[in-house]
C-alpha cells in the first residue's frame, strides 16, 4: 500500500457467494477467486473494511419501476423462479443484489464525506443489463445505475459513466437515456446476435439526452489494440470535455481471450492499460474519485488476476 493517499475501498462479503446459481456460468465461485487472489496477494490486509447497508426501496426507485422491484419480492417470497432462462431468482437473490446495489450507494456517501477517494465493489449478481422495468442477463437490480442516482442525489451534478463489460450495458443506457448529468460511455462486441443486441454507434441518446451515451461496438476477435484505442481516441476526449465530478466504472472482465462468453481478445496487460487510464483521467478531472462496479467476468481466475490488478493499479501513485 501506497503512503499518503487513502486506499482504494474494497466492498466484498461473504453473501456476495449466496445467489447460488451453479452451473449457470455467473456463479459464486467468481467472487471466490477474486477474494482468493486478493487475499494471496495481501491486498486486504491493513486495509479499513468498509460496513454497510442494502440499498432501500427509496435508492432502488430512483431507476427502476415499482412493479420491477415488487415482481422481484414476489419471486423470492414463493421460493425463487427464473425471469428468463439466463436470469434467476433465488430466496436470497434480492438481498444479495441490494448488498450489492447498497455497497455502491456507501461508496458515494463515503467519497462525498472524503473518507474515500476511489471504490471497488465486488457484488454480484452483475446489473448493467436490468433497465427500468425488467432484469435481464444476470441482472436483478441496476447496481452502477443505482450508485450514479444516489450520486446525483448527494449533489455530484456529472457523472461520467464508463462500461468495458464485453457486452453492452443496455440497462444503463435506457435508465439514462434522455438525460444529461450522466454521460454513458460503452466499448463492447456487437453483432452477429451477440448478447444483448444494443449499442449501436448510431443510439446516442435522446432529447435533453441527445450526445451524452457513447457506444462504441466492437467485432468478435477483436483484442488490446482495439479496447485500448476506444478507450484512448474515444472515450478520453469526451469524458474530459463534459467535465465529470465522479467517475463510475462498469468494469466487467469477460472481454478476457479466455473468458467463455465473450469473444473479444483483451489480455491481463489490455485490463492494466484500461485501469491506468480511468484511474488518471480521474486523478485529472475528479480529484481522482472513482468508483468500480464488477458487471461480467467468466472465467474465475482470469477475473481475479484483473481485479486485483485494477485494484493495485488504483492504489498506486501516477508516475
Ligand atoms: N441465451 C453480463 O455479463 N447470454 N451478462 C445470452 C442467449 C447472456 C451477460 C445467451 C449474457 C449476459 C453482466
Ligand atoms: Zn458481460
Amino acid at each position: 500500500m501506497t503512503s499518503g493517499r487513502i486506499p482504494t475501498q474494497i466492498y466484498h462479503h461473504p453473501a456476495f457467494a449466496g445467489h447460488d446459481t451453479t452451473p449457470h456460468p455467473e456463479n459464486p465461485s467468481r467472487v471466490i477467486a477474486i477474494q482468493a487472489e486478493l487475499q494471496r496477494r495481501r491486498l486486504l490486509d491493513d486495509r479499513p473494511a468498509p460496513v454497510w447497508e442494502t440499498a432501500t426501496d427509496e435508492q432502488i426507485l430512483r431507476v427502476h419501476d415499482a412493479s420491477l422491484l415488487s415482481s422481484l419480492e414476489q419471486m423470492v417470497a414463493s421460493g425463487g423462479g427464473a425471469i428468463d432462462p439466463d436470469t434467476i431468482v433465488f430466496p436470497d437473490s434480492l438481498h444479495v443484489s441490494r448488498l450489492a446495489a447498497g455497497a455502491g450507494v456507501h461508496a458515494v456517501d463515503a467519497i462525498a464525506s472524503e473518507e474515500a477517494s476511489t471504490a471497488v465493489v465486488l457484488g454480484r449478481p452483475p446489473g448493467h443489463h436490468a433497465t427500468r422495468d425488467r432484469s435481464m442477463g444476470f441482472c436483478l437490480l441496476n447496481t452502477i445505475a443505482i450508485t450514479a442516482a444516489h450520486a446525483l442525489a448527494t449533489g455530484f451534478e456529472r457523472i461520467a459513466l464508463i462500461d468495458w463489460d464485453v457486452h453492452h450495458g443496455n440497462g444503463t443506457q435506457d435508465i439514462f437515456y434522455d438525460r444529461s448529468d450522466v454521460l454513458f460511455c460503452s466499448s463492447h462486441q456487437y453483432g452477429r446476435g451477440f448478447f444483448p443486441g444494443t449499442g449501436s454507434a448510431s443510439e446516442r441518446g435522446r432529447a435533453a439526452g441527445m450526445g451524452y451515451t457513447l457506444n462504441i461496438p466492437l467485432t468478435m476477435g477483436d483484442g488490446d489494440s482495439a479496447v485500448r484505442a476506444a478507450m484512448e481516441q474515444r472515450i478520453l476526449p469526451v469524458v474530459r470535455s463534459y467535465q465529470p465530478n465522479l467517475i463510475l466504472v462498469s468494469a466487467g472482465f469477460d472481454a478476457h481471450f479466455a473468458d467463455p462468453l465473450g469473444g473479444l481478445l483483451v489480455t491481463d496487460d489490455g485490463f492494466r492499460s484500461l485501469s491506468v487510464h480511468v484511474r488518471d483521467l480521474a486523478r485529472e478531472l475528479t480529484g481522482g474519485r472513482l468508483i468500480a462496479v464488477l458487471e461480467g467476468g467468466y472465467h474465475p481466475v482470469a477475473s481475479a488476476h484483473c481485479v486485483a490488478d485494477m485494484i493495485e493499479i488504483l492504489d498506486t501513485p501516477s508516475l
